[in-house]
């Protein structure tokens, strides 16, 4: 399989988070994308490129132009207040607040564009976000000629929204380049989200549309981040209502409970009949993840990438979350190794 990585996510490398009240290292490091690629070239997998640079355009089709205006003069705003420790929002426009006055200063921007505290913003971020985009968006063209492609974005993508990044995500990977599909000529694009938490972003940009079916399998909101979308009834809405399905799973979601769960949902692609399907791909389902509560072993993610590629479609994988560092490497190839039907490391 043909994989698509471009050394640019080094350039954001977010120093620390809010966690449980306390300020830890930010879990999505640089690191995790070296360690995929790593074992990428270890199972030799398949060639490694970098992508072309498909500019703004594709990007500017699933965020508003406000939004990415933000995000790329949002570190120089900051920056000319004298500030040079990560930028992060404070202060959200909650409900009975005015939402429609522009915000004018940074620290106001910041929390009008976000909807969480998750997602610094550092020199190099707008560069690596952009790039993380572009390497999407060759995965995306890349189906034109050949039938499965392995985007290794970072930073990940599916809590973007089309005007709000938050938890690790500014642009999303997966949306641009599904809709970058549809430009290139697809009539439907399946996005399959099987990360651990639910790709609200994702979900929000393409809810009114029947030419982009979202299937989410996750940590059901009622316990889990993003807790304020991703139940089971959020189905979708005028025209694209049928064609949002959530799957959220309990805590401790054993593998056989989720493989049902996958089943479920790859029904539900193959019932869809997409042009091509875009995984969003995080193996922060895994037993051992710090942050998140489900049971896969390294071995069960073989058998996922067998089910995907049971679904005989063009397949894009996308990459999102993960966070067991040291083992993120071998869960991630082994979905991959195990849709070219290869034995992987268990
Ligand atoms: C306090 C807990 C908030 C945020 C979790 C973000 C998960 C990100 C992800 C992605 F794929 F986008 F990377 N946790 N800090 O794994 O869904
Ligand atoms: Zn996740």
């Amino acid at each position: 399989m043909l994989t698509i990585y471009s050394e640019n996510h080094k350039l954001h490398h977010g120093n620390g988070e809010l966690m449980n009240g306390s300020i830890v290292p930010c879990f999505e490091m640089p690191r995790r994308a070296e360690l995929v690629l790593e074992r990428v070239r270890d199972v030799k997998l398949g060639e490694v490129i970098a992508p072309r640079d498909f500019g703004l355009t594709p990007l500017r089709k699933v965020h508003s132009s406000a939004y990415i205006n933000f995000l790329e003069t949002a570190w120089t705003d900051w920056a000319a207040l004298g500030r040079d420790f990560d930028a992060l929002p404070m202060t959200w426009p909650v409900r009975g607040m005015n939402q429609l006055r522009p915000p004018q200063q940074i620290e106001a921007k910041l929390g009008f564009y976000s909807f969480d505290g998750g997602a610094p913003i550092q020199a190099g971020t707008w560069r690596a976000v952009y790039s993380s985009a572009q390497v999407a968006l060759e995965g995306a063209a890349q189906l034109a000629h050949i039938s499965s492609a392995f985007a290794l974005c970072r930073p990940p993508g599916h809590h973007a929204a089309s005007d709000y990044m938050g938890g690790y995500c500014y642009i999303n990977n997966a949306a641009v380049a599904a809709q970058a599909l549809l430009d290139g000529g697809a009539k439907r694009v399946a996005i399959l989200d099987i990360d651990y938490h639910h790709g609200n972003g994702t979900q929000g940009i393409f809810y009114s549309r029947a030419d982009v079916l979202v299937v989410n399998l996750h940590g059901d909101p009622v316990f889990e981040y993003p807790f304020f979308l991703g139940h089971g009834d959020e189905i979708g809405s005028g025209a694209g209502e049928g064609y949002n399905l959530n799957l959220p799973l309990p805590a401790g979601t054993t593998f056989v409970a989720w493989l049902a769960a996958l089943e479920v949902a790859c029904a539900r692609v193959s019932g869809f009949a997409p042009d091509a399907v875009v995984v969003s791909l995080g193996v922060d389902t895994f037993k051992d993840d710090p942050i998140s509560q489900f049971q896969l072993a390294s071995e069960d993610y073989l058998r996922v990438g067998q089910r995907i590629a049971a679904l005989g479609l063009k397949t894009l994988f996308v990459m999102e979350g993960g966070y067991a560092v040291e083992e993120i490497g071998v869960n991630a190839v082994n979905v991959l190794t195990g849709f070219e039907g290869r034995s992987g490391k268990s």
